[in-house]
C-alpha cells in the first residue's frame, strides 16, 4: 500500500479533508495510507515553540528548523522516501504528469509549511520536489499538500469505481478537459441539453464527447498560453 506522510503546523487544516469522500474511502479499503504529523509533537523546549522571527528582519514569524529536522529524521529513518515535496510558491507548477509519476512509487512525504514560511535550511537539507498549485499565494502548504494528496489518490487503482473512474475513459493522451455534462430536465429555464446525448446513438455520442474533449482542451492551452 502507497504511503504519504504529511508534516504540518496546523494538523486540523487537513484532518476533516482527508476523512471525506473519496479519500476517506480509499483510506478505509486500504488503497493508501496517510499519516498526518503535528510539527509541535516535535518541539521539545518548555513552551514547545515552533516559530520564531525572521533574522534579517521583516513581517511575520518563520517556522524554526529543529522541530522539521527531528519529525523528518525519525521518518527517514523508517523508511525511503521516493519524493520529499516542499509546497512553495517558487515550485515548480503543478500538473498531471507530475501526479501520475507520484502516483506510481511507494513513499511520499510532504513538508507543508505555514505561516510567513519554512527557515530555508528544511527545503535545503530534504526537499526533493518543490511544488506550487499556480501562480497566486496561499497562507500555507496545506491546501497544497491536499491538492497533491488528492491527485495522486484517485489515481491509484481500485480507488475511484467504474462510473467514477469512466468520466475519464473517452479521454485520449494529452486531453484533459472533458466534455460537458448534463442530466435531467432535458430543458431548463429555456436552455437545452444537446440533442445529440438524447439520441441514444452510442457511437455518435463517443465521437461528439472525444471532439468536445479535443476543442476544449485546445481552449484550455490558448486561454493559458500552453501553445
Ligand atoms: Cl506551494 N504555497 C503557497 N503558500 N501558496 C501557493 C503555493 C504554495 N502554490 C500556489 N500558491
Amino acid at each position: 500500500m502507497m504511503r504519504i506522510d504529511v508534516i504540518s503546523a496546523v494538523p486540523d487544516s487537513l484532518i476533516s479533508p482527508l476523512n471525506t469522500s473519496i479519500l476517506k474511502r480509499a483510506r478505509e479499503r486500504n488503497k493508501v495510507e496517510i499519516v498526518v504529523h503535528n510539527l509541535r509533537d516535535y518541539a521539545h523546549d518548555k513552551h514547545k515553540l515552533i516559530d520564531d522571527k525572521p533574522f534579517g528582519g521583516g513581517p511575520g514569524m518563520l517556522l524554526k528548523p529543529e522541530p522539521f529536522f527531528e519529525c523528518i529524521e525519525i521518518l527517514l529513518n523508517e523508511r525511503k522516501y521516493d519524493h520529499v515535496i516542499f509546497p512553495t510558491p517558487g515550485g515548480k507548477i503543478y500538473d498531471q504528469k507530475m501526479a501520475n509519476d507520484f502516483s506510481l512509487v511507494e513513499n511520499l512525504l510532504i513538508i507543508a509549511g505555514h505561516y510567513k514560511g519554512v527557515d530555508d535550511r528544511v527545503r535545503q537539507k530534504f526537499a526533493t520536489d518543490e511544488i506550487s498549485i499556480g501562480g497566486y499565494v496561499l497562507t500555507g502548504g496545506e491546501i497544497v499538500a491536499l491538492a497533491i494528496i488528492d491527485s495522486i489518490v484517485r489515481l491509484i487503482p481500485g480507488v475511484l469505481n467504474d462510473s467514477e473512474s469512466a468520466l475519464n475513459d473517452s479521454l485520449m493522451d494529452g486531453e484533459i478537459i472533458e466534455a460537458p455534462y448534463y442530466t435531467r430536465p432535458a430543458e431548463y429555464k429555456g436552455m437545452e441539453v444537446p440533442e445529440i446525448l438524447l439520441s441514444g446513438h452510442e457511437k455518435k455520442i463517443k465521437e461528439w464527447k472525444e471532439e468536445q474533449s479535443k476543442i476544449l482542451t485546445e481552449h484550455w492551452k490558448k486561454i493559458n498560453s500552453m501553445e
